[in-house]
């Protein structure tokens, strides 16, 4: 697409979801560093996610993180958010922090803690009926540490189980989102490692149940954009956690660490035409930002992504297919890297302007007061911690 009208629509279009947990505090297991002006709570939270969308205007959902971001009366919630300009979008389960799930929550061998896993599962849909979310994002940390210590087979038949349970449940506009991860905290299998593991499960499950591939979950190496293409071609990719990894799940900012790598998978996006909202794909944020100042963090990433994106479709795709028709190598791979090479930054400025927004939302923010603000509002000592 080199049409810069057509570049600006679709750009226009482009819908990015934040993390409620990357405006509170978080670390990692050896310290958190707490920052003043953090959200104490939920409704914080997402006053934080509205400034985000306000001074980017692609950022208009704010995914939760049960319990977490569990409050008396979720409907009220949804308000508030709407009050502020944003909307509440995927709901995160947590089968993680409890002391049940040291063998696992849903692949758990005692029933009862299966029972109890699956039930929070399908808490999540009571409170997505109440929001109005369309996602329900599982990320299960089940797994065991040594050879032996359960039987694979049998904790994939419970996971089966416990995700057609969750399945049968969705209502008609709602959906599955099985996001897998390579190891972490189980160390030597993983009940769902890769994106062929949540693959099978989705299909085996039906049409409401789709992979999401959160970038910093693979071995190192990993081609993720072979996996986007594939399952784009499946109709099975429903959403990313987008984040940078240098070395294990660092959940750094998103293109921090491989801006090159964010643009290809981009590219399968732009290439597959399953960038507009009206596609299904919903493109999450998933970090943790444990030093830097959090609601800019998050700012950047969305622009980082946004950058990508924009790359992405600047690619002659005329010009790309011709010469891998012709089996030009290097002529192909030259349409690719100058679209790539593009400093796109003038062109977001000015579709920024256009749209009524400031050209640099990082600045915006810091012109804003909006921190000193927070920082004196939420100076009682209240922190919400990662997990609190
Ligand atoms: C965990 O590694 C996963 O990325 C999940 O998406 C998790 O729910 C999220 O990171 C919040 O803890
Ligand atoms: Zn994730
Ligand atoms: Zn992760």
């Amino acid at each position: 697409m080199s049409d810069l009208t057509a570049v600006k629509e679709a750009l226009r279009a482009q819908r990015i979801e934040t993390p409620s947990w990357a405006f509170a505090n978080s670390g990692t297991r050896f310290k958190v560093f707490p920052q003043p002006g953090v959200p104490r709570t939920p409704e914080e939270k997402i006053a934080d996610a509205a400034k985000v969308h306000e001074l980017t205007g692609i950022a208009p959902t704010v995914a939760l993180h049960i319990p977490w971001d569990r409050v008396g009366d979720f409907g009220a919630l949804s308000r508030y958010a709407n009050d502020l300009g944003i909307a509440i979008g995927a709901i995160n389960t947590n089968v993680f922090q409890d002391e049940d799930y040291k063998l696992g929550s849903v692949t758990n061998p005692d029933p009862a803690i299966r029972r109890k896993a699956t039930d929070h599962l399908l808490e999540a849909i009571d409170i997505m009926d109440v929001t109005g979310s369309r996602d329900l994002k599982l990320w299960f940390s089940d797994g065991i540490n040594y050879p032996g210590q359960d039987d694979l087979r049998s904790r994939q038949d419970r996971l089966a189980a416990a995700l057609r349970e969750a399945y049968d449940r969705l209502g008609a506009d709602q959906r599955i989102l099985l996001e897998y991860k390579l190891f972490e905290p189980a160390f030597y299998a993983t009940d769902i490692p890769d994106w062929g593991t949540s693959y099978a499960h989705c299909v085996e499950l039906g049409p409401k149940a789709t992979v999401c591939i959160d970038t910093g979950h693979h071995a190192p190496g990993t081609n993720i954009e072979f996996i986007v293409a594939f399952l784009l071609r499946q109709g099975k990719l429903g959403a990313f956690d987008f984040n940078s990894r240098f070395y294990a799940d660092d959940d750094l900012m998103a293109g921090a660490a491989d801006p090159f790598q964010l643009f290809r998978i981009m590219w399968e996006i732009v290439r597959a035409d399953a960038l507009d909202p009206s596609a299904g794909i919903n493109f999450m944020l998933d970090q943790c930002h444990n030093i830097e100042a959090k609601i800019p963090a998050i700012i950047r990433s969305v622009l980082n992504v946004q950058e990508a994106t924009a790359k992405a479709l600047l690619v002659d795709r005329d010009a790309l297919f011709a010469a891998q028709q012709a089996g030009d190598v290097l002529g192909a791979n030259a349409v690719l890297m100058d679209a790539y090479n593009t400093d796109v930054r003038p062109l977001l400025a000015e579709l920024r302007e256009e749209s009524g927004l400031d050209p640099d939302p990082i600045a915006a923010y810091h012109r804003s007061g909006y921190q000193d603000k927070i920082v004196a509002e939420r100076a009682d000592g209240r922190q919400a911690g990662w997990g609190a």
